[in-house]
């Protein structure tokens, strides 16, 4: 299967000035007419030939040149692509393809959701609509009609603003869209169904009214207000952080069932995957409210970061990717409270990234090759990327980002470029040298930070040393050291911040040697020092803390995310310890320490929350498994429980004191305060359910049949759900289904529930469910829900030592492999890490990657990840 190279790039040879589309939508095949000006790029060559890519499932059944039909000789097909031998320099290209959407579980390209067309074009689903030009530095304007049955059908959407439509006297109706923005063919997006919508307006600062539309079924429309106040506040907040106003007249969201992603920005017509849009308090949690506001603002803010500005090839992905994470994630930090975003952020990476970028599949934000480009779209790409950014805006500073920002804007607005002309626009803004830190660019792997220090008393000097050091990634044995900005501080003896520079309490060291070391004069005492603050960096960090610096760094640490870090160091320093007792058969015995700070942090009711509730969790076995260098999963399972259970029995009266204070009075609401109060009682209820007492079971399910919102009804239900109550259990979760039967965003919850029980059994159970009627393996959240659950969120299960639980996976990949290639591949991943388990596991695990391997007809996405976790 063939490898694709940066290195390798080649411009266009020709460009799109229009495309003109007319799709007749039926009920079996579906015709696409694509009529497109065509014309030599200068820096290309008249003459040369002229290439198309299409999909083997797309029926090429006529293409013309300059209205001369061509015939099989005057083409030559190799793949995907469809090479004109011979054209002029400037030429009208009319093909008429065919194509089944019905048939398309793969959900790239045209194909129905719950009975409506749509379409996913990111990153190469228009070739399975029609031969085109499919390379995001080939830029066209678009008119699309659409044509289809009008009483099955009644809305016809595409990008851009409506400029004609009609109807026939054979029921069918048709409407035209023209969208004046040049755009990649990833960006074009089509959708016909019968729907329902609400709308609104906005004055953009140039006094502009845009028309806003959010699209869903009939029966969901009480749930897109909040997408749209959503809409509504990212639309002001680019106004106001970037100064970028929204540029059509009209901008829409639909809302469908089936999407392989989270959501797609296409010009003027984002479509959303239901689970990113909908949002009504009797049925999503605060976590899905989080995740709609974000997500609707993610794809807003790609109007600019990405479709005006957009990728050059999609080794670039992360230009567009990571800078509109960090958009996100500062709008929301805006929105909500920074610090918990930031230390939910840090969590996702440190767990998830960092796992990603020490396996099998680890890339550079910037790849230098792909076999499938669908298997890149990563947390590599998107959070590290977002996380790379960052570090440009550490070292820039808030101002002369923005000029960066404003440049790049200016310089590049309508074309495809790459993440050196982002870097470069810094730069040349800012009067930076980033040469050093475009290392993060081209090497993978998380970078170390190995710190010592002295401290003279005589001298009253304090001395930082640091060694950098990264771990050899596929196909990059050896790296460069990194330009890792470190903001730091340093506590005295009273807790108070030392001030170091310049009135300064943080300082951002440039960290760019393999090892360096920092002076700091004057210092009366030896100070503890706060490193990583805000984790300024995404890298891992070593310093030899006691662990009574830990719990000072926790009570008196000026940075809210750094005083969160030390209470996760401490957990994990003690769970380490632990865990190496129990390998050794040592009775275990927790250090009173842990229990003491968490009772301070509990007691201290001047304090945030929503940190104090992030700040008593516990670090993940995702976490631990991350950390550790050989996964012990029976041990960390074991631990993990232990700890909870120790804290709860130590902590049980303040923990229910603080549970009977934090109930909210009065109507739902998902502001940050609420979220907060939310999320520590239901925290400390699942420590006094760890305590398995039966009072405390009660105290559960009164919860659950109170609850006025999903947060509580779900929380209550979980920990009921993952007890070892098993008939109340087995009670609460009839119960729960029953009640929210027709509502597949909450059943998704439940099969998620049931996935996620690390009691023993459960395979058994998601074997069974598997069968349920709301269960359809071709809906990829049902799929994520119960077998992403399973596999990768239930690691005492799913690593069962007989290995049922890899047989299991093994089946269901073989299953989804021809069905929807991206989401099997997308599964595979807790197999890819087998190397870091036992010798035992291992050899399972690699049996199930080389049974896949064997099998016949591998779709390139798993093709790509069974065989480079092999390697
Ligand atoms: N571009 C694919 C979906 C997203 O990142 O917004
Ligand atoms: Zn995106």
């Amino acid at each position: 299967l063939n490898e694709i190279f940066l290195k390798d790039y080649q411009a266009p040879r020709y460009l799109i000035e229009s495309t003109d589309m007319h799709f007749e939508l039926h009920e079996q095949d579906t015709l696409v007419r694509t009529r497109m000006q065509v014309t030599a790029n200068v820096d290309g060559g008249a003459g040369a030939a002229f290439e198309l890519f299409g999909h083997e499932d797309v029926e090429l059944c006529r293409i013309a040149i300059n209205d001369q039909v061509l015939s099989e000789k005057d083409y030559q097909r190799q793949g995907e692509k469809l090479i004109v031998k011979s054209v002029p320099a400037s030429f009208l290209c009319e093909t008429l393809t065919r194509i089944q959407p019905q048939d398309n579980t793969a959900l790239e390209g045209l194909y129905k959701s719950d009975g409506m067309f749509c379409t996913q074009c990111e990153a190469e689903g228009f070739r399975r609509i029609t031969f085109y030009p499919d390379r995001p530095d080939v830029m066209s304007v678009f008119r699309t009609t659409v044509e289809a049955d009008k009483a099955l059908y009644p809305v016809l959407l595409s990008n851009g603003n409506p400029v004609e439509q009609g109807e026939s006297d054979d029921g069918r109706h048709w409407i035209t869209w023209e969208d004046p923005f040049p755009k990649p063919a990833y960006l074009f997006a089509l959708v016909a169904g019968d729907l329902e919508y609400i709308e609104d307006s906005y004055p953009t600062m140039s006094d502009r009214d845009v028309k806003l539309l959010i699209y869903g079924e009939a029966k969901d429309l009480d749930k897109l207000e909040y997408a749209m106040a959503s809409l509504k506040n990212a639309m002001r907040w680019d106004e106001e952080v970037y100064g970028r106003e929204y540029d059509l007249d009209i901008y829409m969201i639909v809302a469908v069932d089936f999407f392989n992603m989270g959501a797609m920005e296409n010009k003027g017509l984002n479509i959303f995957n239901t689970s990113c849009v909908l949002a009504h308090p009797k049925t999503t949690t605060d976590a899905g409210f989080q995740r709609v506001e974000g997500v609707v603002a993610h794809e807003y803010f790609h109007n600019w970061s990405g479709n005006r500005v957009t990728c050059r090839d999609w080794f670039q992905l992360s230009l567009k990717e990571g800078f509109t994470v960090f958009r996100d994630a500062e709008f929301s930090a805006d929105m909500n409270s920074r610090t918990v975003k930031r230390v939910e952020d840090v969590a996702l990476l440190r767990t998830a990234q960092f796992a990603e970028d020490a396996g099998p599949m680890a890339h550079p934000i910037r790849p230098a090759s792909f076999i499938e480009i669908s298997n890149f779209y990563t947390l590599t790409i998107y959070e590290k990327g977002a996380e790379v950014v960052r570090m440009i805006h550490t070292l820039l500073g808030e101002e002369q980002f923005r000029a960066g920002s404003d440049l790049y804007f200016e310089r590049h607005d309508g074309q495809a470029v790459t993440t050196d002309d982002f870097v470069a626009a810094m730069e040349d803004a800012s009067g930076r040298d980033l040469s050093q830190f475009r290392l993060w660019y081209s090497q993978a792997g998380t970078p170390e930070l190995k710190f010592s220090d002295e401290y003279d008393p005589q001298a009253h000097r304090y001395v930082l040393h640091v060694q950098q050091s990264c771990p050899a990634s596929p196909g990059q044995a050896t790296k460069e050291p990194m330009h890792i900005p470190l903001a730091m501080g340093l506590l005295d003896q009273q807790g108070n911040d030392l001030t170091l520079v310049n009135g300064e309490t943080t300082l951002v060291l440039d960290v760019t040697e393999a090892e360096q070391s920092f002076t700091f004069e004057n210092i009366q005492s030896r100070p503890v020092p706060s490193l990583l603050r805000g984790f300024s960096a995404p890298v891992k960090s070593h310093y030899p803390y006691q662990r009574d610096e830990l719990v000072f760094l926790m009570a008196n640490d000026s940075d809210g995310f750094s005083r969160w870090d030390a209470a996760q160091k401490l957990a994990v320093d003690i769970m380490q310890s632990l865990i190496h007792d129990h390998q050794n058969g040592v009775a275990l015995t927790l250090d009173p320490r842990l229990v003491d700070a968490f009772r301070a942090i509990l007691e201290d009711s001047t304090l945030d929350k929503a940190m104090v509730a992030k700040v008593l969790t516990l670090p993940s076995e995702a976490y631990l498994s991350e950390l550790a260098t050989e996964i012990d999963v029976d041990a960390i399972h074991h631990v993990r429980n232990f700890v909870r259970k120790e804290l709860a029995q130590g902590l049980e009266s303040i923990l229910l004191s603080v549970y009977e204070a934090c109930e909210l009075a009065g109507e739902y609401s998902p502001d940050a305060a609420s979220i907060a109060r939310r999320s520590l009682r239901n925290l400390c209820l699942s420590y006094l359910m760890a305590t398995e007492e039966a009072r405390y079971l009660a105290l559960a399910e009164e919860q659950y049949v109170n609850a006025d919102n999903m947060t509580d009804q779900s929380a209550a239900l979980s920990m009921v759900a993952h007890s070892r109550f098993k008939q109340a259990a087995h009670k609460l979760l009839e119960r729960f289904y029953k009640q929210w039967q027709d509502e597949a965003l909450v059943v998704n919850q439940w099969f998620a529930i049931q996935a996620t029980n690390p009691e023993p059994g459960t395979l058994a159970d998601v074997e069974a469910l598997m069968q349920h009627p709301a269960f359809d393996m071709k809906n990829p959240n049902k799929l994520r829900a119960l077998l992403g659950g399973f596999c990768g969120q239930n690691a005492i299960n799913f690593h069962m030592a007989d290995g049922s639980g890899y047989r299991f996976l093994g089946d269901r990949i073989l299953e989804l492999n021809k069905q929807n290639p991206q989401v099997a591949s997308r599964m595979l991943t807790p197999l890819t890490r087998w190397k870091k388990y036992g010798e035992a596991r291992q050899q399972q695990m690699k049996a199930q990657l080389q049974r896949i391997l064997d099998s016949d007809g591998l779709s390139k996405d798993v093709y790509e990840v069974v065989s480079k976790s092999l390697a």
